[in-house]
């Protein structure tokens, strides 16, 4: 793989989709092909299990059932999309990864990092992304952010306890492994938090293919 995997992640509302065009924009100034793609989707049949995972429903779904579609949509999106980009030598910028499912359906649904991590090596084999971006703030404040957007998917319709594990499953992850992850303050005004992003730009640049 010659490209540069670059996840977005953080809780409901973090500003994600806001800054991910931002970003995009900025590297492709600097001269590079960037992808630009999310999960779950990212191709027209991960949509369709998108769809299946945000739309609320009279029928529980199961943890198991949920955490399956996640990497079901996984797969596909891996295969279609980020593995070809990623071989082409382009950026893939992507909103939300695997880390969401240790956040969500670890922290929040309590599945055991083991299993979720049998499924990682099952359908990543050993990709992994180069660099993730954590945007983080509290809770109540992205809830009120996705609450003013209007009618809430099935996962903003969990409580702050949910949220607050998801938060804190990722800035446990990202202090394990600095390396890979950088923290970026998503409470701020977004003028502020473009300018945090402005200033990882050189270091962004740098893991350039
Ligand atoms: N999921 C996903 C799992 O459970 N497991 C997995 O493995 C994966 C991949 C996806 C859901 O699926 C779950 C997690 C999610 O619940 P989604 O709609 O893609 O659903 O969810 P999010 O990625 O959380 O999308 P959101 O839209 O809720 O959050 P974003 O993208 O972080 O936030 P954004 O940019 O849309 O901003 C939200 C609002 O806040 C405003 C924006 O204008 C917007 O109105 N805003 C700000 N306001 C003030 N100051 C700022 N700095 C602002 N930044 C943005």
């Amino acid at each position: 793989m010659s490209g540069l995997f670059i996840t977005l992640e953080g809780p409901e509302g973090a500003g994600k989709t806001t800054n991910r065009e931002f970003l995009a924009e900025r590297l492709r100034t600097a001269g590079h092909e960037v992808l630009l793609t999310r999960e779950p989707g990212g191709t027209p049949l991960a949509e369709r299990i998108r769809e299946l995972l945000l739309a609320p429903s009279d029928e529980p779904m199961a943890t198991d059932t949920e955490l399956l579609l996640m990497f079901a949509a996984r797969a596909q999106h891996l295969d279609q999309v980020i593995r070809p980009a990623l071989a082409a030598g382009k950026v893939v910028l992507c909103d939300r990864f695997t880390d969401a499912t240790y956040a969500y359906q670890g922290g929040g649904r309590g599945v055991s990092e083991a299993r979720i991590a049998v499924l990682e090596d099952f359908v990543q084999g050993t990709l992994r992304p180069d660099l993730t971006l954590v945007f983080d703030l509290p809770v109540d404040v992205g809830l009120a952010r996705a609450a003013a957007r209007g009618r809430l998917d099935r996962f903003e319709q969990e409580g702050p306890a949910f949220f607050e594990a998801v938060r804190q499953t990722y800035l446990r992850r990202a202090a394990l492994n600095p390396q890979r992850y950088r923290i970026i303050d998503a409470g701020q005004p977004l003028v502020d938090v473009q300018r945090q992003l402005e200033r990882l730009l050189p270091e962004l640049l740098e893991r350039q293919p």
